[in-house]
């Protein structure tokens, strides 16, 4: 397969003027016709007319009413065309009923809908389909189905048909069109400048009254764009619609979202205060993406992280003024570290702005989300907040219906802020985690912090340069109170002192605050320093973090030299627990464990090999360990936490709710499960339902209930990929095999459908004691999965193959058997471009 490199970008030769589509639906031949003007564009050397298609069948085409005779070329056609503006016509069919790929025009539940991001436009008619190809589009749909949707503004509609009009110049990637049997859910929005706009969230009947949520952040969403960015919506409807067969959350075609229903629907008896956290955050940054995405959209695919960066950084923003701030910090860096840090320090790292790729599809990754939003949370700190807001007003008024890269990204931020940011950029260029290292020295007055920074080697990538890393540092007396605020040191060097002088006493340094930037810490921890800085440090994200760097170290001590669970631990912990001033939500973060993955990343950094079974024990008695020496604790806060009345999914509700259910998991270790019990049988939501059932799950006593969960929520589809997912992710070394493979012979086990694959092979993948099972099972049984899934859904195939990202990791059997799972993929007949290309790289 072909390589692409950025490096070998060139413009089309052609400016588009209007697109106009039809579309006669037919799930076996629909008719697409397209009219297209063309003008050659003065700027640009090329004038090859290459126009992209695949498995489209060509009806005809004609250039300027006559007929037009293109040469059919891998990938698309290539023709011979005026030296002048001209229309292009063509006509093809394509079979949506027949495209299990969902990408393009494809079918779900006998309605029609498209995922054009990132190439499937060209599944639909032969088109430039590259994103810095934009034109305002005109759209009719004729078919019988009740509902007809495109993007833009609504036209003409009758008996079978509808047009629509989208005055916006937009590419390809993100045109849509919806055909089914749907119901909405209306509501307006007025913009601050007094516009209405019908807002519309579009489902299947019986799933009308889950809509209210999703609508109502949609409204929030609009009104703190306003507030906070001065972005008003551009268009007089904004509609979404929640579709079961879709390969990502989200997906923000111009007025015309489409969604995964997992990230819209919701009620309190089927939604978790988790799953309504996420429809915020998705509607948010789908919603956002229309200013940050669409108006400003990206150069070529290479600039991804220009739309994806900033959006999750914008969503982050929203969530925590939404909610809690320290709360979201930490959320976002516990995502951050489990997948961006394990893909980054892995066979798939990649830079923020990768330089080549086979297929672009693979490149949705948490490094280009979730390290770009962290890149823009370092400019941020680095030019201010005032700086920042400059610099985005010129970005808007600079770039407004351009196709942009990250060097006018980075420009608009030197212009604004005056200042030069050619290292800054190595961010985007350099892949890997740097590694920050801390050296103290005191004389008696002045503390010296020395900072060191190191990224290891990536594949492709050597020898790595020094960053600029925003280290924001704290002091506190060794009473607790705060000696010297928050300030930001700028390190730029390999090896870099800083000083703070004239100090009545030594301090205790709180290091990255904040999470200041995505690295990984490397200090000598002393735990007495770690307890000071859980009691007393000023930032949250620290206290939370010392108490996490005091479980991880127990945890690894256990593990490496066999000592016991660290008790003065447990009693800081204990003492946090019980002030009441302090968040639920973030007391409910300190009593979370790390993960297992986690932990086999820290001893693999620290030069041991980790068993995940091993991993997995050692977790379990800790957290009995934890929960016997915090008991009349954990008693206290799950009988006197949970909010009363009925349910609300607000933050305030749901982080109580959430440090009762951080109790009850771990009083359920050593009560028996008579609380869980009781809870799973009286609950009145998903959240405690739920929570009750994971608890008896764990402690393998909840066969009633497990039967009683699917008896009542078997037609349920988004609940019953819970009932899947938490028993494959929550089965103990000893079943969890046994329980994947019984799981995956279930007759609602619809494979095909991605949503209920990611709950059970994902579910299972994600659970390191059975995917690492030492027999091998766990690997094969992925491995078989993912060979069938292939020829169906490449897309969700590659994606789910970063199971075996981690393969170096382990033990000799252990790598011999994932080596033999991948290679056995590879070596499938017609294994798809996506997963032929994400297992040689992990195999490279
Ligand atoms: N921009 C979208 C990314 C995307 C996608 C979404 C759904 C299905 C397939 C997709 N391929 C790429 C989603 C987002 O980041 O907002
Ligand atoms: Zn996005």
């Amino acid at each position: 397969a072909e390589t692409v490199h950025l490096k070998d970008y060139a413009p089309f030769g052609y400016l588009i003027d209007k697109v106009e589509l039809v579309f006669r639906l037919d799930p076996e031949a629909t008719r697409v016709t397209s009219r297209i003007a063309f003008r050659p564009d003065p700027a640009a050397k090329s004038r090859d007319f290459f126009l992209h298609g695949e498995k489209l069948k060509l009806i005809g085409a004609r250039i300027d009413g006559q007929k037009a005779a293109p040469e059919m070329v891998k990938g698309g056609l290539r023709c011979t065309v005026p030296d002048a503006p001209f229309l292009w016509e063509a006509e093809v069919e394509i079979a949506p009923a027949q495209n299990t790929a969902l990408d393009g025009l494809y079918m779900s539940n006998g309605m029609y809908c498209t995922q054009c991001e990132a190439e499937g436009f060209r599944k639909i008619t032969y088109y430039p389909d590259r994103p810095d190809v934009m034109a305002p589009f005109s759209v009719r749909i004729e078919g019988t189905q009740p509902v007809l949707l495109s993007n833009g503004n609504p036209g003409r509609k009758g008996e079978g048909f509808a047009e629509w009009h989208d005055p916006w110049k937009k590419p390809a990637y993100l045109f849509a069109l919806v055909a089914g049997d749907l119901v909405c859910h209306s509501d307006s929005f007025t913009t601050r400048s007094g516009r209405r706009v019908a807002l519309g969230i579009w489902v299947r009947a019986g799933d009308l009254e889950k809509c209210g949520f999703a609508m109502d952040a949609l409204k929030r969403a609009m009104a703190w764009d306003e507030r906070v960015y001065g972005r008003e919506y551009d268009l007089d409807v904004f509609n979404i619609v929640a579709v079961d067969d879709f390969n990502m959350g989200a997906m923000e075609n111009k007025g015309l979202n489409i969604f995964n229903s997992s990230a819209v629907l919701a009620s309190p008896e089927t939604a978790t205060d988790a799953n309504y956290e996420r429809i915020e955050s998705i509607i948010a940054h789908e919603y956002f993406h229309n200013w940050t995405g669409n108006r400003i959209t990206c150069r070529d695919w290479f600039q991804l992280c220009l739309k994806e960066g900033l959006t999750v950084f914008r969503d982050q923003q929203f969530s925590a003024d939404e909610r809690s701030a320290p709360v979201q910090r930490i959320n976002d860096v516990l995502a951050l570290r489990g997948r961006q840090f394990r893909e980054d320090n892995g066979p798939l790292a990649h830079p923020v702005r990768p330089e080549s790729f086979v297929e672009i599809n693979n490149f949705y990754t948490a490094t280009v989300y979730e390290k770009g939003a962290e890149l823009i949370g370092m400019l941020r700190r680095l030019v201010g907040e005032d700086g920042y807001a400059r610099a985005l007003d010129l970005y808007f008024r600079r770039h407004d219906g351009q196709a942009c890269t990250i060097e006018d990204w980075l420009k608009v931020f030197e212009d604004a802020c005056d200042r030069d940011l050619g290292q800054f950029k190595l961010w985007y260029a350099q892949a890997g985690t740097p590694r920050l290292g801390v050296e103290e020295a005191w004389d008696g007055s002045t503390f010296t912090l020395t900072l060191t920074q190191k990224t290891p080697p990536t594949p492709g990538q050597a020898q790595k340069a020094p960053l600029v890393i925003p280290v924001a540092t704290g002091l506190l007396a060794p009473d607790g109170s705060e000696l010297v605020p928050t300030r930001i040191l700028e390190m730029t060097e390999a090896r870099q002192s800083f000083r703070f002088a004239d100090l009545p006493v030594r301090p205790v340094a709180s290091v990255l605050r904040g999470f200041s930037a995505p690295v990984i810490l490397e200090r000598r921890a002393d735990p007495r320093q770690l307890r000071l800085l859980l009691a007393h440090d000023t930032d949250p994200f620290n206290r939370w973090e010392a108490g996490r760097l005091l479980a991880r170290n127990s945890l690894l001590a256990m593990l490496r030299d066999g000592a016991d669970p660290d008790a003065g631990y447990f009693a800081a912990l204990n003492d946090l627990a019980g002030e009441l001033e302090l968040d639920p939500a973030f007391r409910a973060l300190c009593l979370a464990l790390p993960g297992q993955d986690d932990i086999a990343q820290a001893l693999h950094d620290g030069g041991t090999v980790p068993d995940p079974v091993a991993i997995y024990r050692a977790r379990r008695s800790f957290a009995e360990a934890m929960a016997r020496a915090l008991q009349p604790r954990l008693a206290a806060l799950y009988e006197y936490s949970r909010p009363e009345g009925p349910y609300s999914p607000d933050a305030g509700a749901a982080g109580r709710r959430a440090l009762a259910g951080a109790a009850l998991g771990l009083l359920t270790l050593v009560d028996g499960g008579g609380r869980a019990r009781r809870q799973y049988a009286a609950a009145d939501n998903m959240t405690e339902q739920l929570g009750a059932l994971s608890a008896l799950v764990s402690i393998g006593e909840a066969e009633e209930e497990l039967a009683q969960f699917y008896a009542q929520w078997k037609d349920d589809r988004l609940v019953l990929d819970k009932w899947f997912g938490l028993q494959v992710g929550l089965a103990g070394p000893e079943t969890a095999v046994a329980t994947a493979r019984t799981l995956s012979e279930h007759p609602d086990f619809s494979w095909k459908t991605p949503n209920r694959f990611r709950a059970v092979i994902g579910g299972f993948a994600a659970n390191p004691a059975g995917f690492h099972d030492p027999s091998g099972a766990g690997y094969g049984l992925v491995a078989d999965w993912l060979i069938r899934l292939d020829p169906v859904n490449p897309q969700t195939t590659a994606r789910m193959s970063t199971a075996f990202e981690t393969w170096r990791r382990y033990d000799a059997d252990r790598r011999a058997q994932m080596r033999e799972a991948l290679e056995r993929m590879l070596a499938t007949k017609g294994l798809s471009r996506d997963t032929t290309e994400m297992i040689t790289r992990m195999l490279g």
